[in-house]
């Protein structure tokens, strides 16, 4: 132990050498969020790992300009941590990033002027002071983050923050903090003390970089997963989501003891509308109608494209006539829906649509509700297309006069 001797080259040239490990790690893995933030993170380990190496360079000669200059690098990184969680929110405000970045660097050279050379305790706790306001305007951005990104990122970035905070607040009032330029007549005590802050800011360093790559990797999952569901012509959920969130609502519907209305709804005689003016417009076609289907429902109503020119919808909480009433709503306003095609033809189109209102079983799959909905949909087209047909093993009207 008496062979031990703590110095501050060591420590500071230990963080700046993790500092551009990090960022260089960072930069390989998150090299696909780059213009999500992951460029202003990596500038911000770099910037540390640059502003450790000054520092450490200040160490070993003595010369209290490169202090002014590591400090406010370490002010620059601090800044450009905040503007990756800025860029993370899809938040690009040029006024305000560049005041993030360059207010910091203007009170440091503006406290070296006042305080140095003279009076390196009073730059050194002024200079904290700015730190301390960077790092709350830090958390403020992630406090505004929480409820889009909930996931471990969040908590371990919000934790890193923290962490840093708590260290570096009792600086501003710590009379006599060991300086590199004293180091070598520093008591072991303090050149411990300060060698436990360096591990602390290490630590601060590896935790945010890790929970805002798990931030960003989450978010890009969450949206794959979100894709997955989506129909892409549509926009609409597709057959995936629709089966998903159609468990739910059986299962919702058998508890409350609510009657399910289920949809399916068919475009009439679309292969010859292809056939006539082409996939394109047939693709307007679905879209159009998507789009009318979407506009006319409730929000608590599952509208899917359930595959080709095929839509189901189902409406919780509604009985065969109220169902039959919504059809109704929504055969009308496709009907009187002009399509107008590129070449200036319009058009209109017509749908068919089967019902089947019931209570579902506890844990009754989706299938049997969508075959009964698509044979009352054929009943409709046997029946002359452009109508509304209701299955027969739908809530009979006394059983839905109980229910009501
Ligand atoms: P019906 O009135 O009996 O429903 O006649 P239909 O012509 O609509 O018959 P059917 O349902 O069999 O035809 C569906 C057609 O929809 C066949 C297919 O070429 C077309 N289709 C399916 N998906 C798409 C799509 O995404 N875009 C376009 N343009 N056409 C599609
Ligand atoms: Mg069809
Ligand atoms: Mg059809």
């Amino acid at each position: 132990m008496q062979d031990f001797k703590p110095d501050f080259l060591t420590a500071f040239g230990m963080i700046a050498l993790s500092a551009f490990t990090v960022s260089w790690v960072m930069w390989i893995l998150g090299r696909q969020y780059w213009r999500q933030g992951m460029s202003h993170a990596v500038l911000s380990t770099a910037v540390c790992g640059v502003a450790y190496t000054i520092f450490a360079l200040q160490a070993k000669l003595g010369i209290i300009e490169l202090q002014v200059i590591a400090k406010t690098l370490i002010s620059v990184a601090i800044a450009s941590f905040t503007i990756a969680l800025q860029r993370f929110r899809e938040s690009h405000e040029w006024v305000r990033d560049t005041a993030l970045m360059w207010l910091p660097i203007a009170a440091s050279f503006a406290l070296a002027v006042i305080y140095l050379p003279e009076d390196l305790t009073g730059f050194n706790r002024m200079q904290t002071v700015v730190t301390v306001l960077q790092t709350f305007s830090t958390l403020h951005v992630l406090y505004r983050l929480r409820s889009n990104s909930p996931g471990a990122g969040w908590k371990l970035v919000t934790a890193a923050i923290l962490i840093q905070l708590l260290s570096i607040v009792p600086l501003v009032f710590v009379k006599d903090r060991p300086s590199p330029a004293v180091g070598a007549a520093m008591p072991l005590d303090a050149l411990l003390a300060m060698w436990g802050l360096c591990l602390v800011l290490f630590l601060k360093l590896v935790i945010s970089s890790i929970g805002f790559l798990i931030m960003l990797r989450d978010r890009q999952a969450a949206l794959e997963r979100h894709k997955a569901l989506l129909d892409p012509l549509t926009q609409l959920p597709n057959r995936a989501a629709l089966v998903r969130d159609m468990t739910s609502a059986i299962g919702a519907s058998a508890s409350s003891q609510r009657p399910m209305a289920v949809l399916l709804m068919d475009i009439d005689h679309f292969k010859r509308f292809n056939d006539q003016h082409g996939h394109l417009a047939g693709d307007q076609v679905i879209q159009t109608v998507a789009r009318i289907l979407k506009q006319q429902s409730r929000a608590k109503d599952i509208v899917s494209r359930y595959g080709g020119e095929e839509f189901v919808l189902v409406l919780p909480d509604t009985l065969p006539h109220e169902a039959e009433i919504a059809a109704l709503r929504l055969c009308t306003a496709i009907r009187h829906t002009s399509i107008v095609l590129p070449s200036g033809i319009e058009l209109h189109v017509t749908v068919s649509v089967g019902i089947h209102s019931s209570i579902p079983l506890p844990g009754q799959g989706w299938q049997p509700l969508v075959a009964a909905a698509d044979e009352a949909m054929y009943a409709a087209k046997r029946g002359g297309r452009d109508r509304i047909s209701i299955s027969s093993t739908s809530l009979s009207p006394s059983a839905a006069f109980a229910a009501a």
